[in-house]
């Protein structure tokens, strides 16, 4: 979910350790893009672009789409290298950033009081699923003030506990189904994998709509928990699905570098906000994500684009706002979810345990922005749909009622019936939009 944070950061380590070196990334890039290019059109069998490996399912430690350097044939060995040696730019300055990282505490949940709704959470216990209209509009409205402001909040029980593990069951058994199809050649790795920074050990699954236990995960999350409000507060009903996906780290992925999913624009407003959503308990050891609290802002992505030492050879002003801006962990607890403003400072962080961590995800675009600046994690057929936060509860409260449900139906035709590789046309885009920024 962020080629731009990706880029962003090797190009600022690049850009440190020797200004000529961004004319260089921009040749290895185009280089790359040219080859995900040829790729497209190319059997998946002839030229992996990554090469995905198929183990046996198992929830705890599942098999991972990763990247070997042997057996890979010739276009993509040159981009395959350089792609592993972008990575181990990343893992060391990754490590680096840990080590910056000294104030971090775990995101808590949000508490506010409004007239008959509970008080810091969705589903579950505290609200009972049953506020009115009116008050779930001004709860909704509640959480917006405080993601406004904030840049991300956590809601709690969200989904059911059997409801996120009935998702990741489903999800891991996706997982493993895609990367035998990928491995068979069937289909392409981008039909099923959206880009992910760091992908060794981390994949970004993206998810099919249609099937019921999906259809019962957004019920919860959407239409019971005030996460739809919340949006719909902040964008209205006409929120765009920009994303929906989950995010798998397994034991042994590396931290990712801090980054935005999208840029701060002067004089504009959020473009994005995105919702993860814990499939289990996420343990300090499980790489939870970081995010920096309030750094949606001009003043933050100012210092955090400046790599440059300060005289004296002090911490730069992008290391200094990462050592001392508060930092809230994802530590959160199964069916919970962080809601964040794509501007917002994050990262990943290194899963040290021996189970993989999984996030259950999706963003809504504010509807009056055309392009938010990030390559969306969505099936094609659901980003061609532009599908609408009010549309989507609309079908998803008909469901809820056992009644029919007209948008998924037919959204789930078109997912088992469309075998066309997606558009590429956002690779270019985003490239193009850094480009401006440098
Ligand atoms: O895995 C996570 O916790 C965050 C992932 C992320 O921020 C990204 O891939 O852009």
């Amino acid at each position: 979910m962020s080629r731009y944070g990706s880029r962003f950061a090797i190009e600022l380590i690049l850009k440190l350790t020797n200004p000529a070196m961004k004319r260089i990334l921009d040749i290895i890039t185009v280089y790359m893009l040219l080859s995900e290019l040829v790729a497209a059109f190319v059997p998946v069998r002839a030229f992996l672009i990554p090469k995905y490996h198929t183990n046996a399912i198992n929830n705890q430690q599942p098999s991972t789409p990763h990247i070997t350097s042997t057996s890979l044939l010739v276009g993509s060995d040159v981009s395959n290298l350089l792609y592993q040696e972008q990575e181990k730019l990343i893992v060391k300055r990754g490590e680096l950033e840990e080590t910056l990282v000294t104030n971090a505490k775990p995101l808590e949940a949000t508490t506010i009081k409004v007239r008959g709704v509970g008080k810091s959470g969705g589903f579950g216990k505290s609200s009972g699923g049953s506020s009115s209209k009116a008050s779930s509009k001004a709860e909704g409205k509640a959480y917006a003030k405080i993601l406004k402001k904030e840049g991300v909040l956590r809601i709690e029980n969200v989904l059911t506990p059997d409801t996120a593990d009935a998702v990741r069951e489903h999800l891991y058994n996706l997982r493993y189904q895609s990367e035998k199809e990928v491995k068979e050649g069937t289909i392409q790795p981008i039909q099923r994998f959206a880009d992910v920074l760091l992908k060794q050990n981390r994949c970004d699954l993206t998810i099919p709509l249609g099937d019921e236990i999906i259809s019962k995960a957004l019920e919860e999350s959407l239409c019971k928990s005030p996460v739809g409000s919340t949006i719909a507060s902040i964008f209205t009903e006409d929120a765009i699905l920009h994303e929906f996906s989950c995010l798998m780290s397994d034991s042994g992925s590396q931290r990712q570098n801090v980054h935005p999913d999208t840029p701060y624009l002067d004089g504009k407003g959020p473009v994005l906000y995105t919702c993860f959503i814990a499939l289990q308990d996420v343990r300090l050891d499980m790489g939870p994500t970081t995010w920096f609290p309030r750094t949606h802002n001009k003043e933050a992505h100012d210092a955090f684009k400046d790599s440059s030492p300060s005289e004296g050879g002090g911490d730069s002003p992008k290391d200094n706002l990462i050592k001392t801006q508060s930092a809230a962990l994802g530590t959160l607890s199964k069916g919970s979810c962080a809601i964040f403003d794509s501007r917002t400072l994050h990262c990943g962080t290194a899963n040290k345990s021996d189970q993989s961590r999984a996030l259950f995800y999706f963003s809504f675009k504010n509807p009056s922005v055309g392009y938010p600046g990030n390559p969306a994690s969505i099936r094609q057929e659901l980003a061609n749909a532009n599908l609408s936060l009010g549309a989507l509860m609309d079908d998803l409260q008909s469901f809820s009622k056992g009644k029919e449900t007209p948008l998924i139906d037919r959204l789930r035709s078109k997912t088992t019936t469309s075998s066309a590789p997606p558009k590429k046309k956002e690779s270019l885009d985003i490239n193009a939009l850094m480009d401006d920024m440098f």
